[in-house]
């Protein structure tokens, strides 16, 4: 332990620790605006910066390690001085529009004005050159808000393993882009939106398509229907004032019909009718000599990545569309004809957690109903933006139920919102189908929780089935590279592209950097998630009597030549 002063009080804390965690151990706030825990500790902003008593200038306090008998001063006149002009000559380079800024209210440079009472700018300069991307069908980068805190550029490179961005030119002239400053949609990409969770201001966002919705809503000739996914119960939430992972399942309903939706289902409907699909995907590989491990494919982020940097694993890609594109492709065949609509007039419209979906649902293979299977993606802050414009408020909504048909879900649909939810959705259907028993404890909490790289053996009736997940396309590249090597074999395994699974989706409400060092909200929302499970008189896919419904009335039985028609797909090099 090392013993050291902050403004005169005493604190013990390990070797190693920076002066900035040793001060907020003592309840002492430092601003920062580069600093993002373990993902970006660069001391890039010097926002952080203290005087030490011996050093020779001031010290960024986010990467300075402590020593013993250190003395520290966090408040001078020097160290006020020193940010504040450090924070005026930021702005004084920054693109100003905060009223209508995407992050307006929630943006970190914003807070810091006021936190460190900036009152002017002193500084009037050049503004750097600067660009506005919006080709990608997921993200939008509008770099005249970019304070080069490369918080993107870390958590692509080491939390995603992608790293398509980075800091490109010199000095003034520096800009965080794709390589010779290309677009995102040119390079590969995989629309996971981390990014976007990790930028402090509003150089970063999603692709709006807000307008899209509230047109096809003002269309007396469309049947709008929107399904909401698993994680957006634990989320939506939080845009409301009802705390982090604050479940709002029956809420949702309530607001979306205001909103003017004609139907409101649940992508927890199609989650289960996924499982269906791809729990007989499984057996079926196990028991006939398919191609193993069998790897889950409903993240379009973590598709897209094994396309672009693990295509020798696509033949392990089980063939099974998303849950969303199930939704899709079911609401413009089945319930088209079930409710006698012409599916040219449906309009569907999914809310999600993901930016990747926006990507996901433009792609040619998902228009297995003949028309674009889901019309709008929309991320859970983009519904929160229409609510609060429609003037709805969430949290005033009373309890309402999902629509009929597809509404109906189990607990085993809702935990695909949380890493390791898929798989142990699956095996719950899978153990019953294989063995023609009961699953006592449907509980596989091996497989549940934030370590990124979790692993089991199932016992099925003597059939020793082993099982990994993995979460954050940075702990797949480590997962896969184990199995490439042959130090790993299983037999099936679940990739979700973000961290935490959806509930840490890229689409999802933003926590600042303090609030994701106080808390993390990958965890808060995943333990939402299973008590949403808990609560639910289902909890196993093949028991939803919606999902046996369609079975009977129009797909037969799962891998049928209907569910391969509307329900599969392949990827292929
Ligand atoms: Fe997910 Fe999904 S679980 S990817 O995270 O599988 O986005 O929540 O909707 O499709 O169900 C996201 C969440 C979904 C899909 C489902 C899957
Ligand atoms: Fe990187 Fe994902 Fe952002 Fe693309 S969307 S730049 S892959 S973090």
């Amino acid at each position: 332990m090392v013993t050291l002063t902050i403004d005169g009080e005493k604190v013990q804390v390990p070797k190693g620790t920076t002066i900035l965690e040793a001060a907020r151990k003592i309840g002492k706030k430092i601003p920062t605006l580069c600093f993002l825990k373990e993902i970006n500790e660069i001391g890039a902003c010097r926002m952080c910066v203290v005087e030490v008593k011996g050093a020779r200038a001031l010290q960024a306090s986010c990467v300075y390690p402590v020593s013993e008998g250190m003395e520290v001063f966090t408040n001078t006149p020097a160290v006020r001085e020193s940010r504040k002009i450090t924070l005026e000559l930021l702005l004084s380079d920054h693109n100003l529009e905060c009223p209508t800024c995407i992050r307006n209210l929630n943006c970190e440079l914003q807070k810091l004005a006021e936190e460190l009472g900036i009152k002017s700018i002193h500084f009037e300069g050049e503004k750097h050159r600067s660009i506005y991307d919006d080709f990608s069908p997921s993200i939008v980068r509008d770099t005249s808000k970019c304070v080069l805190c490369r918080r993107c550029v870390s958590t692509c490179h080491k939390v995603q393993g992608v790293g398509v961005i980075s800091p490109n030119h010199r000095g003034f002239e520096t800009m965080v882009a794709p390589v010779f400053d290309m677009s995102l949609a040119d390079v590969a990409c995989v629309n996971c939106g981390q990014c976007i969770l990790a930028c402090p201001v509003g150089a970063l966002k999603e692709k709006d398509d807000t307008d899209r919705v509230w047109k096809a809503l003002a269309d007396p000739e469309k049947h709008v229907i929107v399904q909401i996914a698993p994680a957006v119960r634990v989320s939506l939430g939080e845009e409301f004032g009802l705390g982090r992972g604050a479940i709002v399942t029956k809420k949702i309903p309530a607001a979306l019909r205001r909103m003017g939706f004609d139907r409101v289902f649940d992508t927890d409907f199609s989650a289960d009718l996924t499982i269906m699909e791809e729990g007989h995907e499984f057996i079926e590989r196990l028991q006939h000599g398919g191609k193993l491990p069998l790897i889950t494919s409903c993240s379009p982020g973590w598709i897209k990545f094994c396309e672009h940097y693990y295509p020798e694993f696509l033949e392990n890609l089980s063939t099974c569309k998303s849950p969303q594109q199930m939704f899709g492709a079911v609401a413009k065949t089945y319930y088209a004809q079930k409710v006698g609509i012409d599916p040219s007039k449906i309009f569907v419209v999914s809310i999600m957690p993901c930016t990747a979906k926006k990507y996901e649902c433009q792609r040619p293979e998902m228009r297995s109903s003949g028309y674009q299977d889901v019309d709008v993606v929309l991320t859970t802050r983009e519904l929160s933006r229409m609510l609060k414009e429609a003037g709805i408020n969430l949290a005033a909504m009373p309890d309402e139920d999902f629509d009929d048909p597809l509404g109906i879900s189990t607990g085993a649909g809702a935990i695909f919102g949380a890493t390791g939810g898929v798989m142990e959705a699956a095996l719950r259907t899978v153990y019953e189908v294989m063995t023609g028993r009961e699953l006592k404890d449907v509980e596989f909490t091996e497989v549940r929780g934030v370590e990124g790289i979790k692993e089991a053996t199932i016992d099925i009736d003597g059939v020793k089935v082993n099982v990994a997940v993995a979460h954050g396309l940075g702990n797949a590249r480590k997962l896969l590279d184990r199995i490439k090597s042959g130090e790993a074999s299983y037999h099936f395994v679940e990739i979700m592209g973000c961290p935490g699974g959806c509930v840490g989706g890229g689409g999802q409400p933003i926590l600042s950097a303090g609030e994701r060092w106080e808390l993390d909200y990958r965890e808060v929302r995943g333990s939402a998630i299973y008590e949403v499970d808990r609560s639910m008189p289902l909890r196993k896919s093949h028991e939803n009597p919606a999902v046996q419904q369609l079975y009977r009335e129009f797909l037969g039985k799962p891998l049928s030549e209907k569910s391969h028609e509307l329900l599969h797909t392949h990827y292929t090099r």
